[in-house]
């Protein structure tokens, strides 16, 4: 068989099941690290059940993410995930979902073990949201977790700290209400609402506008230019102030 009939006959199998997300669909990628409970507790010994260290390595590898070529309205990181919106224009490799995937989680596997200096890896589902409420609620949801998870681990590892065991432990927290959680972590003299806004909301990253100032060495004058800077927000808004803040990334 010639290779171009080889090529025309073997290609199909790999491609006919290729999915594109419809135009107009919002694209939310949510990346998840591989394993994290043994890298953070066995391979790397980070504190817990918070760590800046690793805090730092999670933004490092997002704002790598919002330049690696994709157009990213927004990113955000919460423990060891991240979720990127796509700008709705996004059109790159025909909106292939196959390539969004693979490429988002070769991306962040290689800056993430690049930071680490070791291996961690990363995998990645798309989300494709119809409306913009959908989006709005996706990233109210990925801001839920974040703060159960958070006052669960702080309750966990203060149990655990007392001698608890790890099954003894995750019995004990889930058995509790809500309030029970915070008052759990109050007798030990720790006011959860005090706690850093990072370890209860996540962090999020987006495009800012930034005056400069510079030199045209050929007028000898001063210039003042307009530069999009990523920035990183370690103090989100809460509640409708996010749900606000959300809806302003969609605009424009
Ligand atoms: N020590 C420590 N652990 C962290 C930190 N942030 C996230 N983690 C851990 O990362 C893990 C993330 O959990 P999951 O994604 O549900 O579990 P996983 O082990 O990664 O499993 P898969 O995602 O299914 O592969 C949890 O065990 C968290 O405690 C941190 O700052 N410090
Ligand atoms: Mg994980």
């Amino acid at each position: 068989m010639r290779f171009d009939e080889l090529d025309a006959r073997l290609r199909v199998f790999e491609t006919a099941h290729d999915h594109c997300a419809l135009p107009g669909l919002y694209l939310v990628a949510r990346l998840d690290g591989r394993n994290f409970t043994r890298l953070t507790k066995e391979v790397h010994a980070f504190e817990r059940p918070f760590d800046e260290r690793f805090r730092d390595l999670m933004v490092g590898t997002v704002q790598h993410l919002m330049q690696c070529g994709f157009r990213v309205r927004y990113g955000y990181t919460e423990s060891d995930e991240i979720s990127l919106l796509l700008d709705p224009a996004e059109d790159t490799f025909g909106r292939k979902l196959r390539k969004y995937q693979s490429i988002l989680a070769g991306e962040a596997s290689a800056k993430f073990s690049l930071l680490l200096g070791s291996l961690g890896t990363f995998d990645c589902r798309i989300a494709q949201l119809p409306r913009r409420t959908d989006v709005v609620d996706y990233f109210r949801w990925r801001a839920e977790d974040a703060l159960r998870n958070s006052l669960n681990a702080h309750c966990y590892w203060l149990l655990r700290g007392e001698g608890a065991t790890e099954a003894g432990a995750t019995t004990q927290v889930s058995g509790l209400r809500t309030s029970e959680k915070h008052e759990l972590l109050f007798q030990r003299g720790i006011n959860f609402n005090n706690l850093p806004a990072w370890q209860k909301r996540g962090l999020g990253l987006y495009w800012q506008l930034v005056e400069r100032q510079g030199y045209n060495p050929v007028t000898q004058q001063t210039t003042q230019t307009q530069r999009r800077e990523l920035h990183t927000d370690f103090e989100l808004p809460v509640r409708e102030a996010y749900m606000e803040f959300i809806q302003g990334l969609l605009l424009g």
